[in-house]
């Protein structure tokens, strides 16, 4: 299986002087960079015009979007349901103290402080395009690592099949949280195997900052084949289970949405038609790919499923 995914070491021009919660020295060895020649060059100021980053681009040559849509236009429903309302909302969100648990059917339960997931595990940059369910896109170069590299700590036992998500409940911090419409935490579940493939990342930032808050700070989930909703924000916990778990839009609309939500065009997938979909900043329609892109990737894992069925 070929993995031509980008998964490109950060240049230090790309650095932003700030990260949270790592000092810049830190968070440079963080993401693998520790020559002193290296070191050097990052700590020289700006040049203007020479350091001027070229627009990013995917694996496919679109070019990510900008910050600001990145930014404000976000489906974040423990904010609101309002896109371009979640950026002002959360704006006095506190990603810092947090931990992450990881617990369940694993060898080794442990519980993450943010920091030590930042310092720990590599961060790559991976830029991916995320695909809405209300058929809009965007490409966004996440800062993250691998899943896999977690789930690999905490040794998950045989009977483990599953991994389930769950975001912070905090109705303090999630205004929205207090609407009895909704069957908060929101939750989310992948097949270990899904878990476990390179694509997907645990995000903890995007265009080389720590993760804005309307993007699921401190810590999300980015699974790029699939519909964006499976990619939960602010994750408080990760459970190894033997059963599937139940999702939080299943919970809603069992019909609507599948457990495995792969973006498939197929127009008998879902209600709505997915064949097409919005790029965020461009005015035409494209035609939505087969697991949005990465169909080389991920077929595999559906071999002998019936995709449909399985939707
Ligand atoms: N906790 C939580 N995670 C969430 C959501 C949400 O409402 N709450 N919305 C999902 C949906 S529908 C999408 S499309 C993506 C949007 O991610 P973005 O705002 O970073 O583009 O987040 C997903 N993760
Ligand atoms: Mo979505």
């Amino acid at each position: 299986m070929t993995t031509s995914y980008r998964s490109v070491p950060v240049r230090p021009s790309e650095i932003t002087p700030h990260s949270l919660y790592l000092s810049r020295r830190e968070f440079l060895k963080a993401v693998g960079i520790t020559t002193a020649s290296t070191l050097l060059a990052a700590c020289a100021p700006k040049t203007v015009g020479l350091t001027a980053s070229p627009i990013k681009k995917d694996e496919f040559g679109d070019s990510a979007n900008s910050f600001e849509d990145i930014t404000h236009y976000n489906n974040y429903y423990e904010f609101s349901e309002n896109k371009k309302a979640v950026n002002q909302l959360s704006r006095d969100f506190k990603g810092h103290p947090w931990i992450v648990e990881v617990y369940g059917l694993v060898r080794h339960p442990k519980r993450y402080a943010i920091e030590d997931l930042i310092r720990n595990f590599p961060q790559q940059e991976r830029i991916y395009r995320l695909r809405c369910v209300e058929a809009w896109s965007m490409v966004i170069p996440w800062m993250g690592f691998p899943l896999a590299s977690l789930l690999k700590e905490v040794e998950p036992t045989s009977e483990a099949k599953f991994v389930r998500f769950e975001t912070l409940l905090d109705a303090d911090q999630f205004p929205h949280q207090g609407s009895h419409l909704y069957p908060w935490p929101y939750r989310e579940g992948l097949r270990l195997d899904e878990a476990m493939h390179d694509l997907t990342i645990l995000a903890t930032g995007l265009y080389g900052q720590s993760l804005p808050n309307a993007d699921g700070a401190p810590i999300r989930l980015v699974v790029p084949w699939k519909y964006g909703f499976k990619s939960i924000k602010a994750i408080v916990k990760i459970e190894l289970v033997a059963k599937q778990p139940g999702t939080f839009w299943r919970t809603i609309n069992r019909k609507q949405y599948g457990f495995y939500s792969n973006v498939n065009p197929d127009p008998t997938s879902s209600r709505w038609s997915q064949a097409y979909e919005r790029r965020i900043g461009e005015l035409s329609h494209r035609p939505t790919l087969p697991f949005n892109g990465y169909a080389e990737q991920v077929s595999d894992l559906y071999k002998g499923m019936d995709l449909i069925e399985n939707y």
